[in-house]
């Protein structure tokens, strides 16, 4: 500004005076917009916006520079907001991205057509000599997947067409506003040589050059030795390929935080370690991006078989999709989606909300990501913070979402290959933070079933949230209550101050009333040794509903009924187990029911019973139904006897 008085002062000339007098107040104007926008609650992640009036700044800044220069010739105008303008409609044309805009970075050599695990084939092999069988045993003990089978597969290897619904392949994307650019950050820890490069060739050959700005690999402190100086000499040949390295063990948080604080891209899309990406896989997750900049967008994660590399291709109609959920032990978890949200997507170009997502593969704006708070940076290692991120996002005033015509491959494991440094109860103490942060009151429903928790909770032991309850408080997030009812109102949420709690165990046998496990949608009521740990053995009594009984936080799908069985309340709280509600579950109207859904005579639940471990009037019989569980009586069995069960028709000895 002081240069410009100056500028005022030293010339001198009526119409030079104007001219310069008309230059000022443009940049008067602009300055005055810019200190406006400014008064609205500060929002990083329209810095990009910001950035380019900065730019415009700089050119008035340059056009002041220049009338000064020119001053004796009077030719020019104010012409900068102009020229500005037109910058902007120049960067971004009418119209559609045609596939040569969109053309790889890297072209896919050809291919053979015969060698292992192409076009996203299984791999075969059947015969094994001694020396073979081991290194196949060495790489599944080291990587929990079939490393001998990867590491036979190019790392070039094609998927085979395209078998996308034909919507998705159709697809087109506006050049206005430009689909951004994007640094895609893959974050490894002693990774197999073969999955990772080819996680990398696989983005390479599928994401078009004009978005596709860096790949970022981000070594977790491995000790292999191949990813030391021989993967930074291989990948200096990919061109835009970097490494950069966390000493460290510290896990993948911290390293994607790292990998975010070096990338250039306008989005950051991160992977896992053992993907590959499917055709078209980038454009609809930065076109969303593009539309939506607070939209936080996962592909369709299929599966890459951790035995045979198998690549399971998308199929053009019919597919049922799925949503992530989350269950009280914050577990996060896969269900399909609601008949609401199916009727509201027309086609397979629309994005499908989640309530929660997976986490490891998924695209955000990178400044969106710096708004929302990126990740919380005292989670360790791993865990838990995918669930925070989606309560943060949703509540937050963003959207998360999964994009089916986005589809990207990942090696599913059975189980984690790598060491916990601290232990599990880093995965706990993730889940108390984000408890405290996000869940106010529902974070009792979570200690219940987790008593490592609970302790950490009671005694302060989850570190300091000062910065992530400011951010909430900042960013005027919206609380629990909201999310559940607007986001996941499908959510079963048990009582939150029930009368009583524990497991329920069989005296004679020392096992629990447990929730199984089970892939196919509900799950299952079984028996399992007491672990007194809470978790699936959790119980509560369901005071308030006129049903009376007792439940699960977890939705049961399963039929059961119990024979006669000693029951054994484990009252984890002080409270006392209260005389008047066995007495309640007498009264007729809470009268047992049977295995076959309705309400049956007592006598006659003795053929129910084939292990005949039913002895004179003590018993329990319970129903629930499938997702919602309608709690369950039971009478005061004090009975130490077998009992059975029905399970989906199965009898199981409890
Ligand atoms: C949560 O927010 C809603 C508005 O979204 C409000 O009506 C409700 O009272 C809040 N609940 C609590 C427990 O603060
Ligand atoms: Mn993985």
């Amino acid at each position: 500004m002081a240069h410009l008085t100056r500028l005022l002062r030293r010339h001198y000339g009526p119409l030079k005076l104007a001219l310069v007098g008309v230059v000022f107040v443009i940049f008067l104007f602009i300055m005055q917009r810019d200190v406006s926008s400014g008064d609205q609650r500060e929002e990083p992640w329209l810095k990009n916006i910001v950035d380019r009036k900065d730019q415009m700044i700089d050119i008035m800044m340059g056009a002041v520079n220049n009338i000064r220069d020119s001053m004796p010739k009077l030719q020019i105008r104010a012409p900068v907001q102009q020229e500005a303008l037109e910058q902007d409609t120049k960067s971004c044309l009418p119209g559609y991205y045609t596939p040569a805009e969109l053309k790889p970075f890297m072209e896919r050599p050809p291919q053979d057509p015969n060698s292992p695990g192409a076009d996203g084939k299984a791999f075969k092999k059947d015969q094994w000599t001694q020396e073979e069988t081991k290194e196949k045993e060495r790489g599944y003990e080291k990587h929990c997947f079939n490393a001998y089978a990867s590491d036979r597969i190019s790392l070039q290897r094609a998927l085979g067409p395209d078998t996308r619904p034909p919507e998705c392949i159709d697809q087109k994307f506006k050049r206005c506003p430009p689909l951004p650019t994007t640094s895609v950050v893959i974050v490894f820890h002693n990774e197999a040589w073969s999955t990772l490069l080819r996680t990398v060739f696989s983005v390479l050959y599928s994401s078009p050059a004009i978005l596709l700005k860096e790949i970022i690999l981000v070594d977790d402190a491995s000790t292999d030795d191949y990813l030391k100086d021989e993967l930074d000499s291989y990948v200096k040949q990919l061109q835009i390929v970097k490494v950069v390295r966390q000493l460290e063990r510290k896990g993948l948080i911290t390293a994607r935080l790292l990998g975010a604080s070096v990338a250039t891209g306008d989005v950051l899309t991160f992977l896992d370690a053992h993907c590959e990406c499917f055709h078209g896989w980038l454009e609809p997750l930065l076109s969303r991006i593009a539309e939506e900049p607070t939209a936080v967008v996962s592909p369709d994660i299929t599966t890459i078989d951790l035995n045979t590399f198998e690549f399971s291709k998308p199929i053009q109609y019919g597919k049922q999709h799925s949503r992530g959920n989350f269950d009280w032990s914050l577990t996060f978890g896969w269900e399909s989606i609601p008949q609401h949200e199916k009727q509201r997507r027309k086609d397979e170009t629309y994005p499908i909300k989640t309530p929660t997502f997976a986490g490891g593969l998924f695209a955000i704006s990178k400044s969106y990501f710096e708004h929302i708070g990126s990740y919380d940076d005292q989670m360790e290692i791993w865990g838990g913070e995918n669930v925070e991120m989606s309560f943060r996002v949703w509540q937050c005033g963003g959207q998360l979402e999964i994009i089916p015509c986005s589809v990207v491959g990942h090696v599913f494991r059975s189980k984690s290959p790598h060491t916990f440094p601290k232990g599990t109860q880093v995965i706990s103490r993730n889940q108390v933070r984000l408890a405290e942060v996000w869940m106010d009151d529902y974070k009792e429903i979570f200690y219940r079933r987790n008593q490592q928790a609970s302790q950490m909770a009671r005694e302060k032991t989850y570190g300091d949230l000062a910065e992530r309850l400011e951010l909430k408080e900042r960013l005027h997030c919206k609380n629990f209550t909201w999310y559940l009812q607007t986001i996941y109102p499908e959510i079963f949420i048990p009582d939150l101050t029930p009368a009583f709690y524990g497991a329920i165990r069989n005296e004679g046998a020392k096992r629990c009333l447990d929730v199984g496990e089970n892939n196919h949608g509900g799950k299952p009521l079984i028996m399992y040794p007491c672990h007194g740990m809470g978790g699936n053995q959790v119980w509560n009594s369901r005071e308030k509903s006129s049903q009376g009984g007792i439940q699960q936080s977890t939705p049961i799908s399963a039929r059961v009924s119990v024979c006669a069985m000693k029951l054994t309340l484990l009252l984890l709280s002080s409270q006392a187990l209260s005389h008047a509600l066995l007495g309640d579950w007498r009264k007729p109207q809470n009268r047992f029911r049977g295995c076959t859904g309705k309400d049956v005579p007592l006598h006659t639940q003795k053929s129910l019973c084939k292990w005949n471990c039913f002895i004179g009037p003590h018993s329990m019989s319970l129903l629930m139904s499938e997702h919602t569980p309608q709690g369950f009586a039971f009478r005061d069995c004090s009975l130490e006897v077998l009992c059975c069960s029905m399970i989906s028709g199965k009898q199981v000895l409890l």
